[in-house]
């Protein structure tokens, strides 16, 4: 497995400046828990006496993916977080979550603290996260996650453009009403040879079972998250009664849940968040968990900017990320990112080298997309 991440020379924290920003999406992106027009979230400048980093925290405006949102994680990032990193008086990125575990759940916000640091002091050291996290690739393949649409033309044009432009993976978004027509549509129109896979969202029931065995002509990578996020062992069950292999998304919110899902056969597939998970640790730990088990994993997105892709792209530098991820181009969400865009290149990501995340926000660019800014201070008053 990979090795422990140590400190560097160890970096104070300061403060932290709340950006929340807003984004336009070059396309609306419906899943089955509602459609999103613009993304919402908050980039945090973690400041420390000798680097500055950043944080994404990717909660959305509503909770409708997990129970996190944006004005919740301001608050208690504000209210709990910053104040107990500053109590603690934590010089490392590994002193995060230790720091932090009093306090339950929140682990978007957590995540996106314990980022900022990182990345502080990695600058600092001179260090990139690719290096930090064990990454053993220089590029990695990208996949590409299709929102539910309109009608099937209009989904095989999407899926066309996205073939065209490199994507080695599709993943479609279903619900009851939208799963084995579309499947078939995509399948009859581009061929056997596209890796495909389908993602619910929590979707479906247990009774849903033989309509979703209805997939197994379709020869899919995977089906994510059928069921509800605390059904485990309904996906358990599911599993049995499809041939389709379960893969577990919002059900998998630590190392610990991942390897009981993992003994209890609920998933033979793990996407790994670092929002959901707390933080890029975690996921690395899930990671490692994963591997000792021989269980794929796979990175997921929740549309992150160029700051957040770029960490994404380096945690699926690891060497148990064997399956594609929704580690999409920068142009696939947005028109004009806050970092320098990430581009496709043969179906592939670059993993940045530079210092800590190796991009950093455009001034300008930032600005534009900020509608909110705050100052925490990191006292203990
Ligand atoms: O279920 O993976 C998901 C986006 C927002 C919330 C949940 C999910 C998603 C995606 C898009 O599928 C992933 C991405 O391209 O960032
Ligand atoms: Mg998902």
């Amino acid at each position: 497995m990979t090795g422990p991440i140590t400190g560097p020379a160890g970096v104070r924290l300061e403060g932290v400046e709340l950006r929340h920003v807003s984004l336009p999406l070059v396309a609306p992106f419906r899943t089955s828990f509602g459609t999103q027009t613009t993304r919402d979230l908050l980039l945090l400048r973690v400041v420390t006496d000798r680097a500055e980093g950043w944080g994404e925290c990717v909660v959305m405006a509503s909770p409708l993916y997990s129970s996190e949102y944006v004005a919740g994680a301001a608050d208690v990032l504000r209210r709990f977080l910053v104040p107990a990193l500053a109590a603690a008086d934590v010089r490392s990125a590994v002193e995060v979550g230790p720091a932090l575990a009093a306090i339950k759940g929140h682990r978007m916000a957590k995540a996106a603290l314990e980022m900022g640091l990182l990345d502080a002091e990695l600058r600092a050291a001179g260090r990139s996260f690719g290096r930090e996290l064990g990454a053993v690739r220089e590029r990695v393949p990208c996949g590409v996650s299709v929102g539910i649409m309109d009608s099937i033309p209009a989904l095989l044009d999407a899926v066309g453009g996205y073939l065209a432009e490199g994507y080695v993976r599709i993943k479609l978004k279903i619900e009851p009403g939208w799963d084995v027509e579309p499947v078939r549509a995509v399948r009859e129109k581009h061929g056997d040879d596209v890796l495909l896979q389908v993602a619910a969202n929590t979707a479906y029931t247990l009774a849903d079972a033989s309509h979703l065995a209805r997939l197994h002509p379709f020869d899919l990578l995977l089906i994510e998250q059928p069921l509800e996020e605390e059904d485990v062992l309904g996906h358990a069950d599911l599993a049995r009664l499809i041939r389709t292999p379960v893969c577990l998304d919002e059900s998998i919110v630590s190392a610990q849940s991942a390897a009981a899902a993992i003994r209890l056969g609920a998933c033979s597939i793990v996407n790994i968040k670092p929002g959901r998970v707390g933080g890029y640790l975690e996921a690395r730990r899930i990671h490692d968990v994963c591997a000792a088990h021989g269980v794929p994993v796979w990175c997921g997105g929740m549309l992150e900017t160029g700051l957040g892709r770029a960490a994404n792209v380096a945690l699926a530098a690891l060497p148990g990320f064997t399956l594609p991820g929704d580690t999409s181009a920068s142009g696939r969400y947005y028109r004009t990112d806050v970092t320098e865009p990430f581009v496709l290149e043969d179906g592939q990501l670059a993993v940045p080298r530079g210092p800590g995340l190796g991009v950093t926000p455009i001034p300008d660019r930032l600005e534009a997309v900020t509608t909110a800014v705050e100052w925490i201070p990191a006292t203990t008053a």
